[in-house]
């Protein structure tokens, strides 16, 4: 090769390295591990707030976490200003105080709180103590002093006066913890972010500072809890041996004030102790719990709790003794009680060998089917853990109508911050948005206003215990969830646990503040496309409350439209050639709707009066039904998916407005993100509107779907070398085909028909993971680009997971170009191509 042309190669692939995510290391350093907790240097009138601060810092008492929030307050207060803040004087001089109300009342019994404050609630307070200035920073317990200064670190972040200050916070729910899906061997369910930060191996790791670090951000949006292991639970968790390594992360979680929590599997007692049998009603195992329990706290005093995955998915449970999940439930608990210890039953309880035949079963009725008639019957450490929606963390569904159907018995809400069903953190979604609904939503349980939040705090009931639990996945990724953007999920849950009556829009503002800085067009820019990302997502993914038409069966990720039918999981959404959607009401249905409380019930038994959102979810209607909206459902199905990937095309739009203003790696890594999400969601359009045309036979108005001029499929290419394959599912390739490449390497090559011009060209292929196939592409025999097919997208195969685009953004062509595309195939991966379409560079 000559030396010229290898250079040009050379700056090709690294440019087309840096695009696919090799350059993504230095944009992950400097999005940072720090996250929202930047503590970015203050400048000019915004430092200039916050000169009158006290220069130094009186800590009262001394503990792990009093330590955590002294060193916290001197961090963030000289990163954001410069000032090393000193060790003053108990109210001897002007100074910062830290300190537990009984603390602060021993030192100065004049300071009293306006209202009686709980556990983990705080106190900020500028006032003159014997005559000196201070802000006081006071709860009941040290987590809450923690918590306080966080609290006004984030208000100096955000550029906030903090002077004068009489600020009372106080949690919703008292319970508030996230959950991680850590395997033992490292691999993390449904983790979109590298590795565990907890295990490895098959042990605790040995280096666990990325463990304190969570804990750090955890604490910092007042998360108190987390377990750190699979529900899918390996039983070797608490194994005598495995004890020990727990106490190390219990250690490096304490001076956080979070507590460790464990998944464990019901078997464990059978597997671990050698019984005969898990039955949680036989003295032995109830005699194991008790004594595995016991030697739990006696490694970890603090000991947060239990999560119990059981009857669920092919795992162990009270089922196989004909006991019910309060018997299971209740024998942990009591084991944990001495210690103050929680158990959190998950009501992910359901059969996955339906029937779907039967038109009358119904996986959505699972949850409240099963736990509803156990109400009252759980011990009140115990906590009935219930996933948002009946089904299973879909783009949209109902709220759970289990919330509403537990009165004596402790509840909490799952919702899930890892991207699962919602874009595996390759696709912008900020959940908060949809979990604002959810959380809002008026179960009118007993005819009163009794919204979610309320249920699952306790707060309507008066129950003892209320929870909200994030299922995080975070991993050793620098920015913890791989996508940037995705930390506002985890950001916005611990915000919305604390208080769910914050907006979407306020969390928004608050994290990009504090992530980005406070230029006025990125947070505009950046919260703009955080609150409408999850519509959008929603509007490319699946319609009108039909779940997400993923790969069921599979990665979850791409389009996957037949997978959830004609199988036992119960994901059914019923289409055919005449209409779509399930029919779950009492009258004609499988009777889910008369799960609801009357007015609910109400509300979607009837055709009418069901939201447009929801209308598949609840009723099997013909694809020419009117929606309130004034359109058919079929004209529905084809808009939403264009309106969604042209939104999503706009992200791109409106990110790139933010180029200098946000560092140029966070930048370049966002940007690729949000390029390679357009063209998935035309992935995900063309799929659905394909399936939808075929299946039902009625075009689209708009003349639209099935029509695409500019775009030549690979398989009407001349080809050399490559042959024409059929991609199953059809609908997940152009036209249900690609070309692939079973020699050294191949070409597939046309000539360009269009009026000369400046052409932007993207070129549709597919990145399998088990392979690095290169690319070039060749212009008048001349080379354009090249780039090598080397992202982890989840898949093996040409299909709707690999499919994936690159774009030529100019290039000049006159009619009778010949335009070729060289594919070099690696491993599995047969440089398999779709198609290539062309557009106007100016459009
Ligand atoms: C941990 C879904 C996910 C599983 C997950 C399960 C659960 O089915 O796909 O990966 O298992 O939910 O929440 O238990």
């Amino acid at each position: 090769m000559f030396p010229e042309l290898r250079m040009r190669r050379l700056h090709s692939v690294l440019f087309a390295i840096l695009l696919l995510g090799g350059g993504r290391e230095g944009a992950q350093a400097e999005a940072s591990r720090d996250a929202w907790l930047r503590y970015a240097r203050l400048e000019g009138a915004q430092r200039t707030k916050y000169e009158s601060l006290p220069a130094n810092l009186v800590v009262l008492g001394d503990s792990a976490v009093l330590r955590s929030a002294q060193g916290e307050m001197i961090r963030g207060v000289k990163a954001m200003t410069g000032k090393t803040l000193g060790a003053g004087k108990n109210f001897q001089e002007k100074a910062i105080i830290l300190g537990t109300l009984a603390e602060i009342h021993t030192a100065a019994p004049e300071l009293v709180p306006p209202h009686p404050i709980g556990p983990d609630g705080f106190w900020l307070l500028t006032t003159q103590v014997r005559g000196f200035d201070c802000l006081i920073v006071t709860s009941p317990t040290e987590r809450g002093v923690l918590y306080g200064v966080f609290a006004f670190l984030s208000k100096m972040a955000r550029g906030e006066n903090v002077s004068p200050l009489n600020e009372l916070q106080q949690p919703y729910a008292a319970t508030r913890w996230v959950d991680q899906w850590d395997n033992l061997n490292g691999t993390i369910e449904r983790g979109y972010a590298g590795p565990s930060i907890f295990f490895e191996k098959g042990s605790v790791r040995p280096d666990l500072t990325r463990a304190g670090e969570y804990a750090r951000l955890l604490a910092s949006i007042g998360v108190t809890g987390c377990t750190v292991n699979n529900v899918n639970a390996d039983p070797r968790i608490i194994d005598d041996s495995f004890l020990p390594q727990l106490a190390r992360i219990a250690d490096a979680f304490r001076p956080w004030g979070v507590q460790l929590g464990v998944s464990v599997d019901l078997s464990s007692p059978k597997v671990l102790g050698n019984l005969d049998s898990f039955d949680p009603m036989e003295p032995p195992v109830i005699a194991w719990w008790r004594t595995k329990v016991d030697q739990i706290y006696r490694q970890i005093p603090d000991f947060g709790g239990f999560v119990v995955k059981a009857d669920s998915e092919g795992r162990a449970g009270p089922s196989s003794y004909g006991r019910t999940p309060a018997d299971a439930a209740n024998v942990i608990a009591r084991a944990l009680k001495p210690h103050g210890g929680v158990l959190f039953y998950r009501a992910f309880v359901y059969d996955h060998h339906l029937d779907w035949r039967n038109l009358k079963n119904d996986r959505a009725r699972a949850a409240y089917d099963i736990f509803h008639p156990l109400d009252g019957k759980f011990d009140d450490n115990v906590i009935v853990q219930i996933k948002y929606g009946p089904i299973d963390f879909q783009a949209r569904e109902p709220v759970s109508p289990l919330f509403g159907g537990l009165e004596k018995t402790n509840e909490g809400i799952e919702l899930q911050i890892t991207q699962e069903y919602t874009g595996q953190q390759r696709h912008l979604v900020f959940l908060p948005t949809m979990w604002k609904e959810i959380l809002d939503f008026d179960l009118r349980v007993n005819g009163e206003r009794t919204p979610v939040k309320q249920l699952v705090a306790g707060k309507v009931f008066g129950r003892s215990a209320g929870a909200f639990v994030g299922v995080a996945n975070v991993g050793m990724n620098e920015n913890w969830l791989g996508h940037p953007l995705a930390l506002a999920n985890l950001y916005g849950f611990g915000r919305l646990a604390w208080d769910p009556n914050l907006s979407a829009e306020t969390i928004a503002a608050e994290w990009t503040r504090l992530t980005f800085a406070d230029d006025p067009v990125v947070v505009k820019t950046i919260t703009g496309m955080l609150l409408a990302s999850w519509h959008t997502y929603e509007n490319y993914t699946g319609p009108l409350g039909s779940q997400t038409l993923t790969d069921i069966l599979g990665s979850h990720y791409g389009p996957g439209i037949e997978s959830s039918e004609r199988s036992g999981w119960g994901q059914w959404h019923r289409a055919d050639h005449e209409g779509i959607g399930m029919d779950r009401t009492v009258a004609t249905g499988t009777g889910y709707a008369g799960q609801y409380p009357p007015a609910i019930r109400d509300l979607y038994e009837s055709v009418q009066s069901t939201p447009d959102e929801l209308l598949l979810f609840f009723h099997h209607v013909p694809y020419t039904y009117r929606l309130h909206s004034g359109k058919t459902v079929i004209q529905h199905i084809y808009d939403s998916h264009y309106e969604g990937a042209e939104e999503a095309a706009d992200f791109v739009r409106q990110w790139k407005s933010l180029s200098h203003r946000v560092p140029d790696a966070l930048y370049t890594d966002v940007l690729a993100r949000l390029e390679y999400q357009a063209g998935h969601a035309i992935v995900w359009r063309d799929a659905i509107c394909n399936w939808f045309l075929r299946t039902s036979g009625i075009p689209d108005a708009k003349g639209r779907v099935g029509n695409h001029p500019d775009r030549i499929e690979a398989e009407a290419m001349q080809l050399t070398g490559y042959t024409a394959t059929d991609v199953t599912p059809w609908e997940n390739a152009s036209g249900g085909k690609g070309i692939e490449c079973a020699k050294a390497s191949c070409d597939a090559s046309f000539h360009f028909d269009r009026a000369a011009g400046a052409y932007e060209m993207d070129v549709q292929y597919f990145d399998q993971n088990n392979g690095e196939s290169k690319f070039r592409v060749f212009v008048r025999n001349r080379q354009v680009d090249e780039w090598i097919a080397s992202d982890h997208l989840p898949a093996t195969k040409p299909g709707g997971d690999s499919s994936t685009r690159r774009r030529i953004p100019s290039l000049i062509l006159r009619p009778g170009d010949e335009i070729r595309i060289e594919g070099i195939p690696d491993g599995e991966e047969h440089a398999p191509l779709d198609y290539v379409e062309l557009h106007a560079a100016s459009e």
